[in-house]
């Protein structure tokens, strides 16, 4: 009888403490619209994973967290949404590493080339110690990193001619990532280097204003770079990660239940990103065939020549960047590739 007791009430405590931890938990979370930018289009592997992240969110929060997702660069290049974040006017955004490597110059890694072989490798340092440490470090810059998604391995795409050694990217007018390094590599193997950011893409190329660009095959099939650029090139020769970001000003108005959820969300849209890239990645290829490109893939023996030729800018890089920190990432690598 006593033992009942007993039991009934420690079962009717456990209940209270439940409803008490969910009324809490559900009083931290204010309804909020988080605005979300990105740079590619709404059928592109950007688009489907900000959908995914958009309906993860709202699901973990019982509806109250809503975000509105901007594609197509609607709400600014990769450059203009990370000041708006710093600012406080844009809530989050997805890019790449490499115009990042502006505000911490550390991101400057991942456009170094000729880095990793494979998905695998990339995933095993992105989310390792050294990953995350870089994602850490955006926040004395007032960006608050939550999680990689996957850009991909870069390829050649052009309106010249096939890309069988480096020589052929003689007078190309390449449109490169805004940093120093892609400058500096492209430059190196015999491109004419343009930076620009993504947004002006397009009609530089229809209009010519440069001949080529490189940019993951996911990419290319979902902007229809097919359409005005007939030769792609496999050449693999960088992996660029995508960060998903939150303003520091705006996150640190987050309740940290709310900023649970977000991190929780975000976890989700990584997994299912990856996936999707990994995926549609095969599929792409087939699509640009169909729609007339000519496919070329480069020999192993001139990606050798290529690595040699890009040697002294990642030597100077090296250099720049921290040879400490250039071990730590071969060190993870080479872990990984184990
Ligand atoms: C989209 C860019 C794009 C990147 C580039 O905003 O700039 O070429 O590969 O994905 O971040």
């Amino acid at each position: 009888m006593i033992k009942q007791l007993k039991t009934r009430v420690l079962v009717l405590a456990a209940v209270l403490s439940c409803t008490v931890a969910g009324v809490a938990a559900a009083a931290d979370v204010k309804p909020r619209l988080i605005r979300f930018g990105y740079g590619l289009n709404e059928e592109s592997v950007q688009g489907r994973a900000a959908r995914h992240l958009a309906q993860e969110l709202e699901k973990v929060s019982g509806g109250k967290l809503k975000m509105k997702t901007f594609g197509s660069a609607n709400l600014g290049s990769d450059e203009q949404m990370q000041s708006a974040l710093v600012g406080g006017a844009q809530e989050m955004m997805v890019g790449s590493t490499a115009p990042l490597a502006g505000m911490v110059k550390e991101f400057g890694v991942f456009d170094l080339p000729f880095l990793f072989n494979s998905e695998k490798e990339a995933d095993a340092v992105l989310d390792g110690q050294l990953g995350q440490d870089l994602l850490k470090k955006l926040e004395a810059k007032g960006l608050v990193g939550l999680v990689y998604w996957e850009n991909g391995f870069r390829n050649m795409t052009n309106s010249k001619r096939p890309i069988t050694r480096a020589e052929d990217l003689q007078g190309i007018k390449l449109r490169v990532m805004q940093n120093q390094i892609a400058l500096g590599v492209f430059n190196t193997l015999g491109a004419n280097a343009v930076p620009m950011p993504f947004s002006e893409l397009f009609t530089a190329l229809e209009t010519r204003t440069v001949d080529g660009q490189e940019n993951p095959i996911t990419t290319i099939q979902s902007s229809k770079f097919y359409e005005v650029q007939p030769f792609l090139t496999i050449t693999r020769h960088v992996y660029t990660p995508w960060v998903v970001m939150a303003s520091k000003k705006w996150w640190d108005t987050l309740s940290p239940e709310e900023q649970k959820l977000i991190r929780q969300a975000a976890a989700s849209s990584r997994d299912f990103e990856r996936q999707d890239s990994r995926a549609d990645s095969t599929k792409a290829m087939g699509t640009l065939e169909k729609n007339g490109m000519k496919i070329n893939t480069v020999s192993p023996e001139e990606v050798a020549r290529m690595r040699q030729k890009v040697q002294p800018v990642v030597d100077k890089y090296t250099q720049e960047l921290g040879p400490e920190l250039i071990k730590q990432l071969n060190d993870e690598i080479q872990k990984a590739r184990n």
